[in-house]
């Protein structure tokens, strides 16, 4: 299987993210990429490509224009106004606010954001840009007609929705990916989101589209980030009723309890119709992540892999998250042995 990287990813490299109310070093690090690209090396999974710059249409397909040009001003708005940390959210439209958005950089950063942990930092644009660059260029190499592909995407992508960013994403690598390959041709696309947080951005994205399904086996948002997204009674609406599959999981799910909802929805996809899967896959449902609660070991991610191919589909696989640094090599790469073993 080929990968496609860029070391463009090192341009985000914030210094601070808000956790349990101290500044900390983010967990999502450069180091995280690098880890995975060592161990695709080590393991000799294929060819690791480089993505072309493809501009912002294909951002533009998913992505409020709005949105993009903030994205793209954010860090030089927020050091125009001398502040000496990076740009940080303190501020939102809750219920009952006005809808209308601000001209200050701080009104816009809470018009856009949809969790303040995640710090825009300079560099960020083009890191997430980059990172669409990459799921872009791994969708046409499943297009091309591989079997598979693996989008090595960084900073992640599965939070960010139509106009908001937050939980480490910006731009959604897989939205945009899954919209590329429709547009290319591909009559139904769907995305598997197994990353331990709901991935509320692609969500938001497909909800009222029957042509791209999404499906997410997460931890209880009762209990977990999003907070807000992820219950399994969100299924979609209008033309796209049906077509989101929410599979919340208690703190502790083993890869037993994984699998057999993970068997629920892939049964689910291939009756579907489906033409194209694509993967977002955050091995951050490792037993020691830090910021997790499910209990997956290394060895289980073989089995989700080879799991995943069971559906016999185009697979594209898309990173997204993973904070055991020290493991996320092991658990992504094993992920794809694994599908590459039963395929
Ligand atoms: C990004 B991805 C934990 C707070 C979580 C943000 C997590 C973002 C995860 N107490 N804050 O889905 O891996
Ligand atoms: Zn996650």
């Amino acid at each position: 299987m080929k990968t496609v990287y860029t070391d463009k990813h090192h341009l985000r490299n914030a210094r601070t993210e808000l956790a349990g109310g101290e500044l900390v070093r983010p967990f999502e690090c450069p180091e995280r990429a690098e880890i995975i690209r060592a161990r695709v090396e080590e393991r000799q999974l294929g060819e690791i490509v480089s993505p072309g710059e493809r501009g912002l249409s294909p951002v533009l397909a998913v992505h409020d224009e709005g949105y993009v040009r903030f994205l793209e001003t954010a860090w030089d708005e927020w050091q125009a106004e001398g502040f000496k940390g990076e740009a940080m959210v303190a501020c939102w439209p809750a219920r009952r606010m006005t809808d209308r958005r601000p001209d200050h950089i701080e009104g816009k950063l809470g018009y856009y954001a949809m969790a303040a942990e995640t710090a825009i930092s300079p560099g960020t644009f083009e890191a997430a840009r980059w990172s669409a660059n990459v799921a872009l260029a791994a969708a046409d190499i499943v297009l091309g007609g591989e079997r598979a592909a693996f989008a090595l995407t960084r900073p992640p992508g599965h939070h960010a929705a139509r106009d908001m960013f937050g939980g480490y994403c910006f731009l959604n690598n897989a939205a945009i990916a899954a919209q590329h390959m429709r547009l290319s041709g591909a009559g139904k696309v769907a995305i598997l989101d197994v990353d331990y947080h709901h991935g509320n951005g692609t969500q938001d994205i497909f909800y009222e589209r029957a042509d791209v399904l999404f499906a997410s086996l997460h931890a209880d948002p009762r209990v977990a980030f999003p907070h807000f997204s992820g219950y399994a009674d969100e299924t979609g609406m209008g033309d796209g009723e049906g077509a989101t599959l929410n599979r919340p999981l208690p703190d502790g799910t083993d890869w037993t309890h994984f699998s057999a909802a993970l068997a629920d929805v892939l049964d689910c996809i291939c009756k579907t119709g489906t033409e194209a899967l694509v993967v977002s896959l955050g091995v951050d449902t490792f037993e020691r992540d830090p910021i997790s609660t499910l209990k997956l070991t290394s060895e289980n991610f073989l089995r989700l892999g080879e799991q995943i191919a069971s559906a016999g589909l185009p697979t594209l696989f898309v990173m997204e998250g993973g904070y055991a640094v020290a493991e996320i090599g092991i658990n992504a790469v094993n992920t794809l042995e694994g599908f590459e073993q039963a395929a």
